[in-house]
């Protein structure tokens, strides 16, 4: 049985790694002692749906290490943070995960890079480490995670692959790999690219919402519901806007289109987008002062902190300045999320964020906050107002039990 190391055990390498482990023996290993311990104890560190139960069914064929090992096949799948200064990303530790590798590569070894990095990474950065190593016959490959948070072991397994191998035999050979878990399409190219296709996707994703967020400004002040004109134009068959929200979060859309643009003053769509994305907690801020302007100091709920839907994850979540925007006015400000355990600011239940407070604001899309009962909380409250950013309330029901409802 082949024998993989995964060096990084995050949202994208454990579930990798444990997809691989049905198949293939796993060393898994991270710098974060505090991931080790957990996992040594048998417990994920995150919430994922199904990771669980994966992680249970093939823990005989996965090890925790803190240290590399001999293996047959090295998988990258660090964080590449973004330095926010200068808008460009951070690759100090696929750069130091690949030095690690080196003094264990051996000929026909195959290693793979799944971390978002700029075009020219693997060319640049990541093969000449491994070439000075001394080692003339390995393989590689870049193979970009495409899975997204919250349905990530399903779109691991469902979702295409794009390959971009140094040569033939690299993409093939991480094709084989790949082919015992992903049932997807598998693509191959070469490094540059793939890692191209993966900037693009995500960038894509991000300038559509800016759009969709544009849109939003434009009939602000009309009859037009938002909601509704954007459902109505994708009925047209061409058509796909996306969704207008309080920002865009998580360490994805937020950064990823800005290893595209790399601090060049070119590319001013993709900048633009960014600006606009990451303006949006302002706006939000400014329109939810507006509709509370009647009301003396405040009291407001802010219900989600995680940067989307039914995810534990608050990476660069729009809360964050939506929050410490309210505070600097002067607000007081109750919060909760039902999925979110650690937070900059104290978190509270539901009950406790509601009680006597002036207005609900719903920051993230939590399926779990459609089902509160507006009827129940309406009497917790000292004024009935909500606002609905992300629009998943059933607004005529809120109405009903005496709600001043306000939507994006
Ligand atoms: N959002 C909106 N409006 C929308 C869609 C999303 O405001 O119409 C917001 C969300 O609320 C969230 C942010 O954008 O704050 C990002 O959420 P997301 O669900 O679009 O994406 P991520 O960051 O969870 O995952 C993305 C996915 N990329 C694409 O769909 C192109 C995923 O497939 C990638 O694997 C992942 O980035 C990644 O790791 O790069």
């Amino acid at each position: 049985m082949k024998k993989i190391c995964v060096l990084g055990l995050g949202y994208i390498g454990l579930p990798t790694a444990l997809l691989f482990a049905q198949n293939y023996k796993v060393i898994g290993l991270d710098v974060n002692k505090k991931i080790l311990a957990l996992l040594k104890k048998g417990k994920i560190p995150f919430e994922e749906p199904g990771l669980q139960e994966l992680f249970n069914k093939v823990k005989g064929n996965f090890t925790i290490s803190d240290s590399v090992e001999d293996a047959d096949v090295f998988l990258i799948a660090v964080p590449t943070p973004f330095e926010e200064e200068k808008k460009i990303a951070d690759l100090q530790y696929v750069k130091s995960a690949t030095e690690m590798i080196s003094p264990y590569l051996k000929d026909d070894n195959l290693v793979i890079l799944e971390s978002t990095v700029p075009p020219g990474t693997s060319r640049q950065l990541v093969l000449p480490i491994l070439v000075k190593s001394g080692v003339k016959n390995f393989y590689y490959s870049y193979c970009p995670e495409r899975a997204k948070p919250g349905s990530t072991i399903n779109e691991m397994i469902n979702n295409a692959r794009i390959i971009g191998g140094v040569d033939d035999k690299s993409s093939q050979l991480t094709k084989d790999i790949y082919s015992s878990f992903v049932k997807g399409g598998i693509y191959l190219t070469n490094t540059v690219t793939a890692e191209f296709v993966k900037l693009m996707e995500n960038t894509f994703r991000d300038v559509n919402i800016a759009l969709a967020n544009e849109f939003l400004h434009i009939v602000r002040k009309s009859k037009i519901n938002i909601w509704e004109a954007i459902e109505f134009a994708n009925k047209h068959p061409r058509v796909n806007i996306h969704k207008p929200g309080p920002g865009v979060g998580g360490h994805c859309l937020a950064i990823d289109p800005w290893f595209l643009t790399q601090n060049t003053k070119k590319f001013k769509l993709i900048r633009l987008a960014r600006e606009m994305n990451d303006s949006q907690p302002n706006d939000v801020f400014y329109l939810v002062k507006d509709f509370l302007k009647d009301i003396k100091k405040p009291t407001v709920t802010v219900l989600g902190v995680a940067y989307k839907g039914d995810v534990d994850d608050t990476r660069l979540t729009p809360a964050l300045r939506f929050i410490d925007l309210m505070l600097d006015e002067g607000f007081n400000v109750k919060i909760h999320d039902p999925f979110v355990k650690e937070f900059k600011y104290r978190l509270l239940s539901l009950e406790e964020a509601i009680k006597d407070s002036d207005c609900i604001v719903i920051i993230t899309d939590h399926t779990l906050f459609k089902q509160i009962n507006p009827e129940k909380i309406a009497i917790m409250m000292r004024s009935k107002n909500v606002f609905d950013t992300r629009n998943i309330l059933d607004h005529k029901k809120w109405q009903k039990a005496g709600f001043n409802v306000e939507i994006l």
